[in-house]
């Protein structure tokens, strides 16, 4: 594409100028008129010369990435879609070298920050970038209270009117639309993501949505219970070094069964390790567990059931034991219990220990399931409007229990009348040994951009992913992640670090 020149641009973005300056085409954006929109700076930034706020949230920052940063125009708005919105959107957007695209980021849990690594992360790509803080300061759920409108943000609104926003502040900067669209979010992203497909199926050509919190409503339920399984008795409770012996047992006990001896479960569905197993025979010792830890431990394996018998959510899988103490520390995940003491009953001194599974659920799902669950199996207009959506999800995931994603990818496959003809739209990546959006024991690192844009604009379907996993910033190993169902196998021969002597097949 050859259509950006700063000149060409000038003449359509000056139309919209109530009272030109003459300044560069950055500073005109900020007299940008937009319906609900204020437009509160546009400013050249220099290359490398951006400094991240002080508390820029959960995202890690790097200083050397902002460095590497080239000159771009940073755009600050505040969108106001309903009297009590207050949604604070920034579009990055490269002044030389933009790839035609758009990226907008996703968020993490009740989010209340812009995430300023992604956005960075997507200008050096040469993306014009977008993320918004969804409406809310804070990661608490706390601002939902007497807020229904600031929900309604949080749950699809913000990130809608923030893709529809960048895109007429892309065309008036650069004086063309986007040439395609990709949204790339894990977790509270996964879900924003998905919610796009469903409800808003035009905003993008390519969806990346990580381990998504797309079942909110049921992830919240399922969150408090793995606490209170822990916490039942004052022996039930599995510390750290605890989790430890657990995970060694499990990865000594299945390890193998993939076929290669890597620390990895690779389909940790073949796992059934019995923690009786490692039952303390008499006295308490640090290579065993309690009696009250081993039921602890046979629950959250089998997961929450309501009354009837049926799965409330799936869980943990085998091999993500060290992880557990997120979700099941003394406390319960605020993450979770903000759902039922801000939103469902109101009242902020609710107590995460009396939650059970029938009544609960029920009363969250009745809460506020419509509006921020995304779990519509149809995105069949969103695959219409030629939409590709990889899906990906670390099989140690401490926040979010895989099988979520393994329970959508099946309902949209479902949906499209099988596996072959939803895999020309929809690719699901589990990743062994990874946890929640990252890090953990198994190769992590992957490049899903390229794989969606390569997808979108030159219909090469993403047969496999190659992931790296780095020990004190050295890449130590090498993996394919393959598509769902298939499994990574060993091909018998060569270093098992190295991906090369890895292929994917579909399970025996
Ligand atoms: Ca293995």
């Amino acid at each position: 594409m050859t259509k950006f020149s700063f000149a060409a641009l000038l003449l359509p973005a000056a139309s919209l100028i109530a009272a030109p300056t003459g300044g560069s085409p950055c500073d005109s954006l900020s007299k940008l008129s937009l319906p609900n929109v204020t437009v509160n700076s546009a400013q050249t930034i220099a290359a490398g010369g951006f400094t991240p706020p002080a508390s820029p949230g959960p995202f890690q920052l790097s200083p050397a990435l902002f460095k590497s940063l080239p000159e771009f125009c940073r755009v600050t708005a505040t969108l106001t879609p309903s009297s009590d919105s207050d949604i604070k959107i920034e579009v990055w957007l490269p002044s030389s070298g933009w790839n035609n695209d758009f990226q907008a980021i996703g968020n993490g849990g009740w989010n209340g920050t812009m995430g300023y690594g992604p956005l960075a992360e997507g200008v050096k790509r040469g993306f014009a970038t977008a993320g918004t803080d969804t409406g809310h300061q804070g990661g608490s759920a706390s601002f939902a209270l007497g807020h229904p409108e600031k929900l309604t943000d949080f749950a699809y609104r913000a990130v809608h009117e923030m893709t529809v926003t960048s895109k007429a502040i892309i065309k008036n900067f650069y004086g063309s639309a986007p040439r395609y669209s990709y949204w790339n979010g894990c977790s509270t992203g996964g879900r924003q993501g998905l919610k796009e497909a469903q409800k808003f199926p035009a905003d993008f050509d390519g969806i990346v949505a990580g381990a998504p919190a797309n079942y909110q409503t049921h992830l919240h339920v399922w969150s408090v219970w793995v606490a209170q399984q822990m916490n039942k008795s004052p022996d039930s409770f599995l510390p750290p070094d605890k989790l430890a012996v657990l995970h060694k047992a499990v990865v000594a006990a299945c390890d193998a069964q993939d076929g290669v001896k890597d620390g990895l479960l690779n389909d940790p569905t073949k796992c059934h390790f019995d923690p009786k197993t490692i039952e303390c025979k008499g006295e308490d010792l640090p290579n065993c567990l309690k009696p009250a830890q081993v039921e602890a431990v046979k629950a959250i394996y089998a997961g929450p059931k309501n009354p009837s018998g049926k799965e409330v959510f799936p869980t943990y899988a085998p091999g993500s034991e060290l992880g557990w103490s997120l979700l099941g520390g003394q406390q319960a995940s605020a993450v979770a219990t903000d759902s039922f003491a801000y939103v469902v009953y109101k009242n902020p001194q609710w107590d995460w220990k009396t939650m059970n599974l029938d009544s609960d659920v029920a009363a969250i799902e009745k809460s506020y399931g419509n509006l921020i669950d995304a779990t519509d199996p149809n995105l069949k207009p969103f695959f219409a409007h030629k939409g590709k959506l990889i899906l990906y999800h670390g099989w140690s995931d401490q926040a979010i229990a895989p099988g979520n994603s393994l329970n959508y990818y099946a309902s949209v496959v479902k949906n499209m009348g099988g596996e072959k003809k939803a895999s020309n739209d929809v690719r699901l990546f589990m990743v062994p040994g990874m946890g929640h959006c990252g890090g953990g024991e198994g190769p992590n690192d992957f490049d899903r951009m390229t794989a969606i844009q390569q997808w979108v604009e030159q219909g090469k379907a993403p047969e496999q992913m190659i992931a790296s996993h780095s020990e004190k910033g050295a890449v130590d190993r090498t993996r394919p992640l393959c598509p769902y169902p298939q499994i990574v196998r060993y091909k018998g021969t060569g270093s098992i670090d190295d991906a090369a002597n890895f292929s994917c097949a579909v399970p025996k």
